[in-house]
């Protein structure tokens, strides 16, 4: 047997808080961020490979049902003991058995699925998305969010990132004020912006069907491309209706986890798109399952992020350069809106596109001194 065919046994997990600050505020309609929290984890294997993969949610519990704290709780009391010993080579079998013995907890399986194909791509020299069947697309478009709340402000941001060229859709976060203000907001900087950008907005379930119906039509004269998520995440029929009832797209965000639940939005007819997220999905091969329902049902795919750092966006992009359909784009801008990186060097964006990595796993190596500075000490 050669060094492919033998099992490879992992030897250890070790996870890790790591919290970055923001290059400023980020205003989400459930919390404003002035850091993010990451949670790393290295998974060790008996030929000396290390796999990396990472766990990220928005504002603690404010956003998610697990925390940066349950996340690391659950990786080193429940999934460690299950996974030490088993064959590395074998992520479908690893995360079989954790899902066997661990109910839900999607982003920390994220983290150890995306850990096992770093890991396995470097054993084989190639990069992880050809693990995944290989990618469909060499690089991915990148959106930026706006979310200072100050109309003024945003635009500048915008007006900044087409001069670099590094980002030409915008994203509003809106939801949190009161709805008149927030489509003043939506239609002052699509007018300054013009054919020159494209708008998004994600209200981040915060209206009611009600308002929904009110102000939909707003923002649709000021022209903007989608309507993420503006309902609540259990209200499936409400956004079903709102999908008929409206030209402009809905897109599924919070309501859309896993590949079942994309079979139940895609049965009700409940959504136009769906933003893919590794985290939500368990990972990138629990992601491209989604994605398939989705491509089956002809919902347009978008690929979303949970403002992941280095690891978790770069695990996403290759997950989504492999995706059989990405109409929408992207949003892996996550490691921009932080003021440092515990990676060494991560992909430049050019011309407003990320390039995949092409050295094996993800392709990233950790900065073991940020990684230090950064990691909570208790
Ligand atoms: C979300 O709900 O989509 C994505 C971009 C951003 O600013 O927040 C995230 C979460
Ligand atoms: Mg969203």
């Amino acid at each position: 047997m050669d060094s492919n065919t033998k099992p490879v046994a992992i030897t250890s997990l070790a996870s890790v808080i790591v919290d970055l600050p923001t290059i400023r505020e980020h205003r989400l309609a459930m919390t404003t961020m002035r850091t993010q929290t990451l949670v790393i984890l290295r998974v060790k294997c008996a030929d000396g490979i290390e796999g990396i993969g990472e766990a990220t949610t928005i504002g603690g519990l404010a956003y998610g049902d697990q925390s940066p704290e349950s996340i690391k709780l659950t990786l080193d009391q429940y999934v460690a003991p299950l996974v030490v010993g088993m064959d590395a080579r074998s992520p479908n079998a690893v995360m079989a058995r954790v899902g066997k013995s661990v109910q839900g907890n999607a982003l920390a399986k994220s983290a150890l699925e995306t850990a096992l194909l770093d890991a396995q791509g470097k054993r084989l020299g190639v990069p992880m998305h050809q693990l995944l069947g290989g990618a469909v697309r060499q690089s991915v478009s990148v959106l930026w969010t706006l979310a200072s709340g100050d109309s003024a402000r945003d635009i500048a941001e915008a007006e900044q990132m087409l001069e670099l060229r590094r980002h030409k859709v915008f994203k509003l976060k809106i939801g949190k004020r009161d709805p008149r203000d927030d489509v003043a907001h939506v239609a002052a900087i699509k007018a300054a912006l013009g054919d020159r950008a494209e708008l998004t907005v994600d209200v981040n379930q915060a209206w009611s069907e009600a308002t929904a119906y009110r102000f939909i039509p707003e923002l649709e004269a000021a022209g903007v491309m989608l309507v993420e998520q503006p309902i609540a995440r259990a209200n499936r029929r409400g956004l079903a209706r709102l999908a008929q009832r409206f030209d402009v797209p809905m897109m599924a965000d919070e309501a859309v986890h896993s590949a079942s639940d994309m079979f139940d939005y895609a049965r009700d007819e409940a959504a136009d798109i769906v933003a893919l997220k590794i985290g939500k999905s368990g990972g990138p091969l629990g992601v491209l399952r989604t994605a398939a329902v989705a491509d089956s049902a002809g919902i347009g795919c978008y690929g979303g992020t949970l403002l992941e750092g280095s690891i978790g966006s770069i695990a996403s992009a290759h997950a989504f350069a492999a995706c059989e359909t990405l109409e929408w784009g992207t949003e892996l801008f996550g490691p921009l809106l932080l003021k440092d990186d515990i990676v060494i060097k991560r992909p430049d964006i050019v011309n407003f596109e990320l390039a995949l990595p092409e050295s094996p796993g993800l392709g990233l190596d950790l900065d073991e001194d940020k990684l230090s500075h950064y990691s909570r000490k208790h």
